[in-house]
Parts: structure tokens; C-alpha cells; sequence
């Protein structure tokens, strides 16, 4: 299981398994196996912890990576499959594309031939099919469902149905009989990272993300914006590479356009002469993103256990 944080991934582990045996609603630190007998198979989920869905991959917790390569491991001498939590209720945009694949980037190509993606929040579809939706979103979500052989499922984590749980495992099956299962071996690709041209910078650079994801992960649970701020004149060293920006003007983006709006705003608000303060406003711009989309997932769960839905 794998995805960005908040992509209901320990849930849809919970649905599959029909236990409350993955902390949902909680950050993931470490990868958690549990295990149990769905319709009549011995199913083992392994939950990791998620990357961000707005920073590149380069401000990951230090040990996001090995994580998820300790569960590859684990899971490597048994019939795998690999589930890439998508939720419905937000927008699958040129950025997460990128963010997505530089995040999975390590696993090298091969990987991509053992993903399912996993379209959680099913009930944000509403009326719609997953096919309308996937055909209203437009062409990165289209790149992700190509790349992984159109294989996709819908889960509603909040519904019983059970057959919903039952066709991803079919689904699963069907994947394994046909492909061998992922594992990682010596002689796989050496995962090439982004262009390393400025290689001493870069480096510096490395130190420095390092310690803002630090930073990142406190704030993440804070949500303070103004200590992090206050307590970080490093970031004013670190350079966002053109590839790491956030696209402009990505067809149909309603949220994007919303968020450009936002974005122009805190510029203006802030317009300190300081070289770092583009960077910063970046940061901060990103933050604000991974917060609101934190904070609307919340709003949903309040409103369906307090609002009567
Ligand atoms: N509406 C809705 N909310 C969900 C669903 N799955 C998860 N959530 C909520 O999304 C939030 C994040 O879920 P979690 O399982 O912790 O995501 P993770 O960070 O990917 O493990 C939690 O508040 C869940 O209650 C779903 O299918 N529908
Ligand atoms: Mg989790």
C-alpha cells in the first residue's frame, strides 16, 4: 500500500482486512504488517508511510524510502501486488503526476507493471462512474491508469459492501497469474534521481532539504506556520529546480486555479526583499496546500459522524 499521506491508505488496509487493526486518521511512521483471512484467502497488507502530495520528493521523511523498501522486501517471497492509493475527493493533477512518479521513482520501471491503482474515497464519486470520472480529469490521471496497465478499483473505505473487497482481490489475482511479483533485486536499474549537474550545490542543498523536512514533519503536525517560519533562515539556501515547480496552467484545473489565486495573494502580502523569500513563500505555499487538503478530508469525516449523512 502504497501513496500520499491522508490518501486513506491504513483505512482502505482496515476495509480490506475488515479490522481496525491500521491507525487511520494518524501519520504513519513505520511500516505496519498485519494480516488476515479475507473470503477464503490469506491476505497480508503492509501499510508505509506516505510522501507529500505537493512537495517533491526530496523533502520526504528521511527514512519514507527505506521504509517502503523494507516492505517491498518483506513481501517479495509471496504473490504481491502493489495498491497506489488515489482518493477521489481531490484532483489528480500534472503536479501529483510528477510527484507521484518522482516518489516511485526508486522502485525503478518495473514497478509499474505490479501497480493497481487504488481509487479510494468511492463515495466522493457520487452519481459518476469511475470511467466518467477518470475521463473528466483530464490527461495526468489518464498517464497514471496507462502506466499502470488499466488496472484501478474503487474502494469506499466507509462502505460495507462487500463487493467491493472482493472484486480487488479477483482483481489482484488476476494481476499476479498473469505478471511474477515485484521484488527489488542488485541488478535492477540503478534509480536515477533527477538531473545532478550542479553536483556541489546540490549537495548542500541535500543537507539543507533535510533539515527543513524535519521541520516539515513537526509543522505537519503543529500547523504553525509562523514558528516554522521564524525558525528557519536555512531555507533561504535552498533552490526549488524548475521541475519541482508546480505546472502552470494544467487543463481543467479548478483547485489549481483556486490555489494560483491564493497564491498571488501571499505574494503580495509579503513581498520582503529578502533573496530567500521567493523560496519561502514557496514553502509556504506548498504547507498551505498540504494543510487544506488535510483539513477538507477532516471536514468530510465530521460531517458524515456529526452531520447526519
Ligand atoms: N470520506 C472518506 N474518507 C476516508 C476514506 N478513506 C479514508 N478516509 C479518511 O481520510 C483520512 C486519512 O485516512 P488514512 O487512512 O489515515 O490515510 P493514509 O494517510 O493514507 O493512511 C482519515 O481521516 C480517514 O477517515 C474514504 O473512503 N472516504
Ligand atoms: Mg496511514
Amino acid at each position: 500500500m502504497i501513496g500520499w499521506v491522508f490518501s486513506g491508505k491504513s483505512a482502505a488496509g482496515n476495509r480490506i482486512l475488515r479490522a481496525e487493526v491500521f491507525q487511520s486518521g494518524e501519520r504513519t511512521l513505520k511500516i505496519l504488517k498485519q494480516s488476515g483471512e479475507v473470503e477464503g484467502r490469506e491476505v497480508i497488507i503492509m501499510d508505509t508511510p506516505g510522501w507529500f502530495k505537493f512537495f517533491p520528493a526530496g523533502f520526504n521523511p528521511p527514512d519514507l524510502k527505506s521504509e517502503i523498501l523494507k516492505a517491498v522486501s518483506l513481501c517479495s517471497y509471496s504473490p504481491n501486488v502493489i495498491l497506489l492509493a488515489v482518493p477521489l475527493d481531490t484532483s489528480f493533477t500534472d503536479e501529483q503526476r510528477r510527484v507521484t512518479e518522482d516518489n516511485m521513482r526508486f522502485l525503478g520501471q518495473r514497478v509499474w507493471r505490479h501497480v493497481i491503482v487504488l481509487f479510494t474515497f468511492g463515495d466522493a464519486l457520487g452519481n459518476k462512474t469511475i470511467e466518467q470520472h477518470i475521463e473528466s480529469e483530464g490527461q495526468p490521471l489518464r498517464w497514471l491508469i496507462e502506466k499502470c496497465g488499466r488496472r484501478y478499483h474503487v474502494l469506499d473505505n466507509w462502505s460495507n459492501a462487500d463487493n467491493q473487497v472482493t472484486e480487488l482481490l479477483e482483481k489482484m489475482e488476476e494481476m499476479v497469474a498473469g505478471n511474477s511479483s515485484f521484488y527489488l533485486s542488485e541488478t535492477d536499474d540503478p534509480q536515477p534521481e533527477e538531473d545532478r549537474s550542479e553536483e556541489t550545490n546540490q549537495n548542500k542543498d541535500e543537507d539543507t532539504a533535510k533539515e527543513i523536512t524535519e521541520q516539515l514533519m513537526i509543522e505537519w503536525d503543529r500547523r504553525n506556520w509562523k514558528e516554522f517560519k521564524g525558525s528557519s533562515s536555512m531555507i533561504t539556501r535552498v533552490t526549488f529546480s524548475k521541475g519541482e515547480q508546480r505546472s502552470e496552467g494544467s487543463e481543467g484545473e479548478e483547485e489549481e486555479i483556486k490555489h494560483q489565486h491564493e497564491d498571488n495573494q501571499f505574494l503580495e502580502l509579503e513581498s520582503e526583499d529578502d533573496a530567500g523569500s521567493d523560496t519561502l513563500n514557496k514553502m509556504r505555499r506548498l504547507l498551505e496546500r498540504e494543510w487544506s487538503r488535510r483539513e477538507a478530508v477532516m471536514e468530510l469525516f465530521y460531517k458524515r459522524v456529526y452531520g447526519g449523512e
